[in-house]
């Protein structure tokens, strides 16, 4: 009998006939990486098949982070979900989300193992992993992703395993997989180096719960990045200097210290820099997302290391790790997010952390999350954990957005997700400001003339001047002014010559 066969094997429609509305079902996937595919398509097909029946049907879904087509979207689109955590980044879900028609738990991606074996989201009912192999005993190989799926494997009631045999079982290799035991029993993670490693190479799961197998060979759907435009590419040499400046001034070691990126064509233009500056050493990362740019920046030599939860790359790039493996397995790690993400290895391994903000404020409150703070666009994910530990922490966004209708400075962020207590530097494609040891009226100086767009600083200037004094200046009438200009007129500013701004 082969492994496979000691497990009931079936159809996804036969499996999700288990799940019944209401369920709290636990998906792998963090970004499409790893993600289940053919059990969320499947149960999209149920909750259609019973709302034309008439009868409700909603399941409340977790994963490690975003999900976007391979589970989110279809969900979406039977309007089968009622409940999301702990990220997202799907456009027909967001557009629910902001309805109100799903309630959304945006939290920080190393809590959410935790959160689940507390309980705070309540009993797991299913959990719906992908492997490359599941043994008679329970050892559960991951795929491209490990996110919080050894925590859903060992505390779901019921599991559904999908067999996935695209991808290499020797991801196994660059697996680490710890689960820490809950408090006051926990224990210091003492990772050194990002490739340190202490765990297994498998999740464990208890075999009587594995309620079916299914098996499958289709690729992650990773979308590919948009190249990096000039703004991004000025942003990212803003940041390349102010590093090479920290290292020449023995802030940061020359050996250099490991980075954490997000996700996203700044954050993509920004290693691309690094890897073409001759003067930045090979560093490593610690970091949750692995992208396609830092595959080349790998096999360059640029790259020595990188600790990550997932392998969010496109089909070509991870078929060039696949077909590489015994160069890329030495070099990387999979870990749990909990992990990947742990706040105290961010501070000890003195991380530099680069993040993108939607828009900061003059004093550097960052909001990454939330428009006009009503409306969702992704979550924090990862950023805050980074943000909030790392040695340096970088908050990159273009100056202006929407062709200028929009200043990325503000006097004032509708939404906060990274306050001024964590965020260091911030760099717009304008220039850079580090508010390291400044106080609020320095860093509302550096902010407004180095990082916003030039036709907003007069504006701001004139907000901070006309604000009433205290340790930060702000006048509560007109915090908002410009955003409630943006609602109403579809301009920040709406008499502002949008011709000029393209061409500055
Ligand atoms: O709108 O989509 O209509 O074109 O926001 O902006 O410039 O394309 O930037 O794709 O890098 O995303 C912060 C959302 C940036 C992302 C955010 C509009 C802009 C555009 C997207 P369109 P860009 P990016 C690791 C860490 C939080 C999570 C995180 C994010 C759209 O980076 O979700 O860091 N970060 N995780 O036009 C209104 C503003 C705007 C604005 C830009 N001020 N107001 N709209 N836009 N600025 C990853 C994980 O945790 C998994």
């Amino acid at each position: 009998m082969s492994i496979i066969q000691a497990y009931p094997k079936m159809s996804a429609e036969e499996a999700v006939s288990h799940i019944f509305h209401g369920a709290t079902v636990a998906f792998s996937g963090f970004t499409n990486a790893g993600a289940a595919k053919i059990v969320p398509r499947a149960i999209a097909e149920r909750a259609k098949a019973i709302h034309e029946r008439g009868s409700p049907f909603k399941i409340r879904v977790l994963t490690g982070a975003s999900s976007g087509d391979s589970i989110d979207e279809p969900l979406a689109e039977q309007n089968a979900m009622s409940y999301r955590a702990p990220y997202q980044s799907g456009h027909k879900l967001r557009e629910q989300i902001n309805n109100q028609e799903v309630e959304y738990v945006d939290m920080h991606l190393s809590h959410l193992p935790q959160a689940v074996l507390a309980g705070f989201h309540g009993n797991i009912d299913f959990a719906v992993i992908e492997a490359t192999e599941i043994t008679r005993d329970g050892r559960v190989y991951l795929t491209s992703s490990i996110g919080a799926s050894p925590a859903y494997l060992k505390y779901a009631d019921h599991v559904i395993i999908e067999i996935n045999h695209y991808h290499s079982r020797r991801l196994r290799e660059m697996t680490d997989i710890l689960i820490l035991p809950p408090p006051p029993h926990r224990f210091p993670v003492p990772f050194h180096d990002p490739l340190t490693k202490l765990g297994y190479s498998y999740a464990a799961v208890d075999p009587s719960k594995v309620i079916a197998i299914i098996e499958n060979d289709e690729p992650d759907h990773i979308p590919e990045f948009s190249p990096a435009d000039e703004r991004a590419d000025k942003i990212a040499e803003h940041v390349v200097r102010f590093l090479l400046d920290e290292m020449l001034a023995g802030r940061i070691p020359p050996d250099f210290l490991p980075l954490q990126s997000g996700v996203g064509n700044v954050g993509n233009g920004v290693m691309a820099a690094l890897a073409r500056n001759p003067y930045v050493p090979p560093f490593k990362m610690f970091t949750e997302v692995f992208q396609d740019s830092l595959v080349e920046l790998m096999e360059s030599g640029r790259l020595t290391a990188a600790s990550t939860t997932s392998l969010t790359v496109t089909h070509e790039v991870l078929q060039r790790i696949y077909n590489n493996m015994d160069f890329f397995a030495p070099r990387l790690v999979l870990r749990p997010q909990e992990l990947s993400n742990h706040p105290g290895v961010i501070r000890r391994l003195g991380v530099i952390s680069i993040n993108t903000a939607l828009e900061v404020d003059i004093y550097g409150n960052v909001n990454s999350s939330h428009v006009y703070g009503t409306n969702i666009m992704n979550g924090i994910g990862g950023s805050a954990e980074f943000t909030r530990n790392a040695y340096i922490s970088i908050f990159v966004c273009p100056s202006i957005a929407k062709e200028g209708k929009i200043s990325s400075i503000v006097p004032m962020c509708p939404h906060i997700d990274n306050n001024e207590h964590s965020v260091q530097i911030v760099a717009t494609d304008q220039g850079l400001a580090d508010l390291r040891g400044l106080g609020p009226m320095q860093r509302a100086k550096l902010i407004i003339e180095n990082c916003a767009h030039p036709a907003y600083r007069d504006y701001l200037w004139k907000y901070v001047e006309g604000s009433r004094k205290g340790h930060i200046r702000h006048d509560l009438e007109k915090s908002f002014e410009l955003h409630l200009n943006l609602m109403e007129t579809g301009s920040m500013l709406p008499d502002l010559d949008l011709k000029q701004i393209a061409a500055t």
